[in-house]
């Protein structure tokens, strides 16, 4: 019998929904073999490869290819049903799919988009994001000539300072929406699920930013998010204009006392 070979998952350092794969490939004891790509050249390399589509994370698994964390987390239970990444109750599995998808389409993207944004005013903690990454070429070149993958990132996430405005404006209210989730038993129990790991990425990756950083971890939503994922590389200074900060900066503000 041939040896089944070792799962390989590509990542791109500083991905959030892949650290969300790789922490349920923990989780689960799933060994595996990771692979770091350059952003934007990932692209190709997935699509060379056959891969069902061109973003990370992307899971060679079983002999399967899989990409995209919602199409991983469903498969990785199929793959190795214990410990489950989805309730076996069908009503609590529909709220958990639904928090995943949330913290997908809306939490994933917003944290990407402000992060690019950073980036774009700052790009020396680029490397810092690096720590640990093996993608081939010494780190601090990959820095100094990643202007052009900068540029690309912007245009691929769609990365408007309206958008990013925007999405600032909406950060406290995400983070209601997931402590509301932690309170009504969704996210955050004991043994996690495909959504907290989900979603806890996304908010780990915002706290590596200093300017979003304290208004997350004051809250349940933090503490989740610490407890599942303790270590994420990178630190961005503070870097986006304070008054974009102001909806963060009124949430974070000690309850008036008399
Ligand atoms: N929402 C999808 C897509 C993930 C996604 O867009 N990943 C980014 C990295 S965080 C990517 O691969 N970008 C390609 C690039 O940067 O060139 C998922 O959760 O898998």
């Amino acid at each position: 019998m041939r040896p089944v070979p070792r799962p390989t998952l590509y990542v791109i350092p500083g991905s959030h929904p892949a650290m969300a794969i790789r922490r349920m490939l923990e989780h689960k004891g799933i060994d595996y073999k990771r692979v770091d790509l350059m952003p934007v050249v990932s692209r190709g390399v997935l699509k060379m490869m056959r891969f069902p589509g061109i973003t990370v994370p992307s899971l060679r698994i079983d002999g399967r290819k899989i990409s995209g964390s919602r199409e991983i987390s469903e498969a990785l239970d199929e793959i190795k049903p214990d410990p489950p990444l989805f309730p076996a109750d069908p009503a609590e599995r529909v709220q958990v799919e639904d928090a995943e998808r949330w913290g997908d389409e809306v939490l994933q993207d917003g944290v990407r988009r402000i992060l690019w944004n950073a980036i774009k005013r700052d790009r020396a903690p680029l490397r810092s994001y690096l720590d640990g990454a093996r993608i081939g070429v010494p780190h601090g070149l990959a820095v100094a000539t990643a202007a052009p993958i900068i540029a690309a990132e912007l245009k691929i996430n769609d990365v408007t300072e309206e958008a990013v405005k925007a999405d600032l404006a909406a950060f406290p209210g995400w983070l209601d929406r997931i402590d509301g989730w932690i309170d009504g038993g969704v996210l955050g129990e004991e043994q996690p699920n495909a959504a907290d790991f989900q979603i806890a990425a996304g908010l780990r990756l915002a706290m590596t930013l200093d300017d979003l950083r304290l208004a997350i971890e004051t809250r349940p939503a933090g503490e989740l998010t610490l407890r599942l994922i303790p270590e994420f590389p990178g630190r961005v200074p503070p870097v986006l204009p304070a008054e974009w900060l102001e909806p963060l900066r009124a949430d974070e503000a000690p309850a008036a006392t008399s």
